[in-house]
């Protein structure tokens, strides 16, 4: 429950396609910023709701699913299953990571389509379309294949070009055949979609887009490209058999009975689903996050995506959202991401190019991806990946800057005093000098996540590192030790303090290794995000608390290494 001082704070980050196992680009577009946004909001104090699922419509899940010989039902339950431990390995805080699958999104999802009917925003419209005979069924775009009209490709998709990268129209292609069952016994029928009136919306939503200041440069200048473009009305339905079907009150629409809805309309719509199922497991409700008559007018709403998501969620969700008439919360803050890219190109899924998350968390902890990831936010343009980038992350940033630090003067502590916290003294202008900066650092890098700016949070925790560093360096307890011991007790009860801020601030990117810091110097229970106007900022261990050197917190990824990734993954 929330006390009232506290901030509700609803995140959801973009669905992850149920389509195999997801690469690093997908993780650092939107889970991730996601959960380090989380994290931080948690160790604040605030109330979070961090919602996902898997997105399991869709033709590409019906060909997967075909592919692997499963029905598409439980083909994405097992991808379900491997998807989902992946993200629980990467230390992906979700308070609930659901399905769009599930039954409570087949109920919203054709509510939703109800409410938007009975408000005349949604039209039947008929339009040609190719139709395999032998399979009985009209094919959904990328179900035909068959000749490009522009470039003569013999296998173009029926909704693109893989050659020449156009855009088609199924019934544009030369001599069609059906990817199902490769027949070329097709022929163009004339047949119904439904549409969403987006166009009906259009003042609607750019009144509210241009309301929406809270929005990152990014999705804003996305969204008013969209509307300046002028919204075209969507066809929001498919000839798929796996997805939700087109149904009101249980009772299926007149000629959509092989149709279901598209998988980009339900999608979105999956987010509220999925908070549904964390509701019906007895966890929370759902109304008062999603609904501004039943509580959810005093939440944030923030959403993380990749760059090619944001006309979905701009657009076409609050259509559906607004359009609906009814009081359903929207999102407020809406954080894009550009792209992570393979050694000039992009990371691929089709053509399996790239790091993928079940061989990345094979070769290193979860930890080194997200701090390389985060330190790298693809925000302001996009991040070109690199396994020299990621080698001189951990081992510069983790292992030789953190790492030592924590483990030099965890150590000192250990053998020189017995491994509890030395007793205080009087300061010096080194360690006064040292604690201003911490605490414009820490001050820094609050606003940074408050503001949703990955790449410069993490460089102020990198430069936060350093100082303590550089305190050690410079305070030379070793040599105080056999001067003057009062002194180096000063020193390193001065700097265990700063280790204890340096895993404090770095929590919400490197869970698991600093809250391994956190253990080493006897910091137990919930951590919480470290306050510089707090007198004890800088003096929170108590005196003889037991501090013992961690376990090696960062291995070093030696030039062997990369070159056997090299080859594994083919870089470069
Ligand atoms: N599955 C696309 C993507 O992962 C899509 C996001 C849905 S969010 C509602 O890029
Ligand atoms: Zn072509």
């Amino acid at each position: 429950m929330s006390s009232p001082s506290q901030c509700r704070i609803l995140i959801t980050s973009a669905l992850p396609y149920i389509n195999g196992v997801k690469h690093l680009g997908n993780l650092a577009g939107s889970m991730l910023p996601a959960d380090v946004y989380a994290r931080f909001m948690r160790m604040k104090g605030e109330d979070v709701l961090y919602i996902c699922a898997t997105d399991e419509h869709g033709t590409p899940a019906e060909l997967a699913a075909h592919e692997d010989g499963l029905s598409p039902a439980d083909y994405c339950a097992k991808l379900y299953d491997i998807q989902k431990s992946q993200y629980d390995r990467l230390d992906l805080s979700f308070d609930f990571f659901g399905r769009s699958s599930c039954p409570q999104n087949h109920e919203l999802t054709q509510l939703l389509a109800h409410h938007l009917e009975q408000n005349g925003l949604i039209e039947e419209r008929a339009s040609n379309q190719v139709y395999s005979i032998d399979d009985g069924r009209f094919l959904p775009d990328r179900y035909v294949e068959g000749e490009c009209p522009h470039c003569g490709f013999e296998r173009a998709r029926g909704d693109q070009c893989d050659s020449c990268s156009r855009l088609l129209d199924p019934v544009d292609l030369k001599n069609p055949r059906s990817r199902i069952s490769g027949s070329t016994n097709v022929e163009i029928r004339e047949t119904s979609h439904l549409f969403l009136r987006q166009s009906q919306m259009q003042e609607k939503i750019r009144a509210w887009v241009e309301a929406a200041t809270e929005w990152p440069p990014l999705a804003r200048s996305i969204a008013f490209k969209w509307l300046d473009e002028g919204l075209q009305d969507r066809a929001i339905t498919r000839d798929l058999s796996w997805g939700v079907p087109v149904a009101y009150q249980g009772k299926v629409r007149p000629g959509f009975e092989n149709k279901v809805f598209y998988v980009w309309f339900d999608a979105p719509i999956a987010y509220i689903a999925a908070t549904k199922q964390w509701s019906d497991a007895g966890k929370g409700d759902w109304e008062a996050w999603w609904r501004r008559d039943k509580g959810a007018e005093d939440v944030t709403y923030v959403e993380f995506m990749g760059k090619d998501n944001v006309a979905f969620h701009a657009v076409s969700f609050p259509v559906t959202l607004i359009g609906s008439g009814e009081p359903w919360k929207l999102v407020d803050k809406l954080k894009a991401m550009n792209w992570v890219n393979w050694y000039g190109s992009k990371f691929s899924t089709s053509e399996h190019r790239g790091i993928f998350l079940d061989d990345a968390l094979e070769i290193l902890p979860s930890d080194a991806w997200r701090w390389h990831l985060t330190a790298n936010a693809p925000e302001s343009s996009d991040f070109s990946f690199t396994l020299e980038g990621l080698q001189s992350s951990v081992n510069a940033d983790l292992a030789n800057v953190l790492g030592n630090f924590v483990n030099r003067v965890a150590k000192f502590c250990a053998s020189r005093f017995d491994g509890k916290v030395p007793e205080g003294g009087d300061l010096t202008a080194l360690e006064t000098d040292c604690a201003k900066r911490v605490g414009e650092l820490v001050a820094e890098i609050d606003r940074e996540l408050e503001a949703m700016n990955f790449r410069k949070s993490a460089a102020a925790m990198r430069a936060l590192w350093v100082a303590g560093n550089e305190y050690m360096q410079a305070s030379e307890p070793w040599k105080a030790m056999k001067t003057d011991p009062v002194r180096a007790g000063v020193a390193v009860r001065f700097a265990l303090n700063l280790a204890r801020v340096s895993a404090l601030v770095g929590a919400p990117v490197i869970p698991a290794a600093t809250a391994k810091i956190l253990q080493a110097l006897g910091e137990i229970g919930v951590a919480s995000w470290p306050d510089p106007s707090d007198g004890a900022f800088l003096d929170a261990l108590p005196t003889g608390q037991a501090v013992a050197a961690p376990d090696i917190l960062f291995r070093q990824i030696e030039d062997a290494d990369v070159e056997t990734w090299r080859v594994r993954f083919s870089a470069g």
